[in-house]
């Protein structure tokens, strides 16, 4: 609990066996609830994670957004979701930067930027700067909407995200987020986060399919929303 208030977090995990008890270890002990959204690792991540505290349940669908999904049915009940990575590049220990907005109701979407924050060298790969610098630049566009990163260490308030009505099953799940919050309003604001280099294997910006197929799908849900728009307006 903080502040009266019931804290769950929501953790992806692909084959993050070195890193994930790190991540479940960082995590204040103000969090009620860690729930971790196996997709279907081979390695020891099930263990580890279970080992350090947190649920497990496992979604046999590939995806970010899938295992984000399953994570989410899988709370118990929480009035602010905080979704954060795997792979030890997030620092847990910042959680309050993000959540205290909303317990203050100053915001109910709050995004930890990685561009306005501390990139250890290497971290933030060129590609991932520019498809973040790209995707930003075409929501202010197209939606007005503020935002410099598409970072996946964030919070929302639980009501506020049920209302997005989220539907991506893949690496679309964190712009549609931003691009929803946008189009219908909510209030929303960035933080400053520190981002490190991953422990282990990066199963997207590391790999050149990974990287395509991201930017893709990325650039997809912007367009598709955009179309939204045009039609309401038409
Ligand atoms: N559930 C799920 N998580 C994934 C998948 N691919 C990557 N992840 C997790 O999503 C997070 C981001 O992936 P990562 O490989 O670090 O991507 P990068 O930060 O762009 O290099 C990590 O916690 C991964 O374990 C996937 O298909 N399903
Ligand atoms: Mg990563």
């Amino acid at each position: 609990m903080r502040d009266g208030r019931r804290i769950g977090v929501i953790i992806p995990a692909l084959n993050e066996e070195n890193a994930i008890g790190l991540v479940i270890g960082d995590i204040p002990a103000w969090v009620d609830e860690i729930v971790v959204a196996d997709n279907g690792s081979g390695d020891a991540t099930v263990f580890e994670a279970s080992k350090a505290g947190a649920r497990v349940v496992s979604e046999l669908e590939r995806g970010y957004g899938a295992a984000c999904q399953r994570g989410l049915q899988a709370l118990e009940a929480a009035d602010v979701v905080v979704f954060v990575d795997g792979d030890y590049s997030d620092d847990p220990r910042q959680m309050s930067l993000l959540v205290d907005p909303i317990l203050s109701g100053t915001a109910d979407l709050v995004i930890g930027s990685r561009v306005m924050g501390r990139v250890e060298r290497g971290a933030l790969l060129p590609q991932q700067r520019f498809g973040n610098w790209l995707a930003c630049r075409l929501m202010r566009y197209f939606f007005g909407a503020s935002y410099s990163d598409l970072g996946p260490f964030r919070a929302i308030r639980a009501g506020a995200l049920e209302n997005l009505a989220m539907q991506d099953r893949a690496f679309g799940w964190t712009v549609e987020m931003q691009v929803k919050a946008a189009r219908t309003g909510i209030a929303t604001m960035e933080v400053p986060v520190s981002y490190r280099r991953r422990i282990g294997v990066s199963k997207i910006s590391g790999t050149v399919c990974g990287t395509i197929l991201a930017g893709l799908t990325i650039l997809r849900v912007i367009f598709k929303f955009r179309h939204a728009n045009c039609r309401a307006a038409a």
